[in-house]
């Protein structure tokens, strides 16, 4: 056997001078070194072997396991030393190659503004959870069992009273209930409706919700905030116009339209002829919603208003199909 390791010995260094490149050196470990390699088939080979023998072939057999393995992690390393020497050997004067750097997406941007411009006003920054139970996305915003959004089919359940937040009041209720006013914060991010797809649907979207609390709130400060935030978001020119409407968490509640911003309000395809476009909901926090969170009766007053993000950057950018967005289609997402 000594005889035997001596010319495996010679074999190895033989190919190991021809192995020329990274696979190769592989190819040698697993030949010699390998589970089935030939340095484990002596090693088997050595329990059968005369008794006074066994103990000599047994070091002589590791030391050159050793040995091998020592070489080819030497040549390895030695063979990613040159491929590095190599490529930085590389013609400098030829043009680089060049990737394009990753973009913000539209959406991004958009609640980028939107925020900036309430943050500019004072508004605070906060988030929440998007899986939810459903005090915070329905009782507390004073949202009844028989409304329809409680239905299975249109709030997302995970299980029995857990589910994804279908609007981002969730996080104002949690920020009321940690603290009390006054309150002057504005919560972006994403809520989920099983709608189905179309043009103007998406089962997931974002949302900016803001609210402001305090002793004598006054719905003229609603109108302040909401005139300027269209002005700075659509140009100084756009009107805004406030219509009666409804929402269970508010009251009196509006929907608020600005002036249309294709047209100037001369009415166009976009505003169906109105010269109005509706960019978000708003109004004046109902009682019960400071009763769910636990503030004293008559002390506060405070509005509250909501926007879709993907609706204010479509009507931004003249997109006509809110799809677009999720398509992950580069070709449309770099024009932003
Ligand atoms: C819409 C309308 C709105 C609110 C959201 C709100 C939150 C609390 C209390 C009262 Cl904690 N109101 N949020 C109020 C009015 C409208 O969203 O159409 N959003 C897309």
């Amino acid at each position: 056997m000594e005889r035997e390791i001596q010319s495996i010995k010679t074999t190895f260094e033989k190919e190991l001078a021809n192995a020329g490149d990274a696979d190769s050196l592989e190819a040698l470990r697993v030949k010699y070194l390998g589970r089935k390699g030939i340095v484990a088939d002596l090693m088997q080979r050595l329990p059968g072997m005369p008794k006074d023998e066994k103990p000599k072939m047994g070091r002589e057999l590791n030391l050159l396991k050793k040995d091998l393995e020592k070489k080819i992690k030497n040549a390895k390393e030695n063979f990613s030393q040159k491929t590095r020497t190599a490529h930085s050997a590389i013609d400098v004067t030829l043009p680089g190659t060049w990737r394009k750097p990753g973009e913000i997406h539209p959406i991004t941007k958009t609640l980028n503004e939107i925020n900036d411009i309430f943050i500019s006003l004072g508004f605070r920054i906060t988030e929440g959870p998007e899986i939810e139970t459903e005090f915070y996305n329905f009782e507390a915003l004073n949202i009844p069992l028989e409304h329809p959004s409680r239905d299975a089919f249109d709030t997302f359940y995970i299980k029995k009273d857990i589910l994804l937040r279908s609007h981002t009041s969730t996080v104002q209720i949690r920020i009321m209930e940690k603290g009390s006013p006054p309150i002057q914060a504005i919560m972006p991010g994403r809520v989920y409706r099983p709608d189905a797809t179309d043009a103007s649907h998406s089962f997931m979207f974002h949302q900016v919700e803001g609210l402001m609390v305090d002793e004598r709130v006054k719905f003229t400060d609603l109108k302040g905030v909401l005139n300027i935030f269209a002005k700075q978001m659509f140009g100084e020119k756009t009107k805004v116009r406030f219509r009666p409407s409804f929402f269970p968490f508010t009251e009196p509640s509006a929907e608020v339209d600005v002036s249309c911003i294709i047209c100037k309000g001369r009415g166009c395809r976009v505003c169906s002829h109105t010269g109005w476009l509706e960019i978000l909901g708003a109004g004046m926090v109902s009682p019960k919603v400071f009763e769910a969170v636990g503030y004293p009766k008559n002390k506060y007053t405070g509005f509250a208003f909501g926007m879709g993000v993907e609706r204010i950057a479509m009507l931004k950018h003249g997109i006509d199909d809110i799809r677009l967005f999720f398509e992950n289609d580069a070709r449309f997402l770099k024009q932003f």
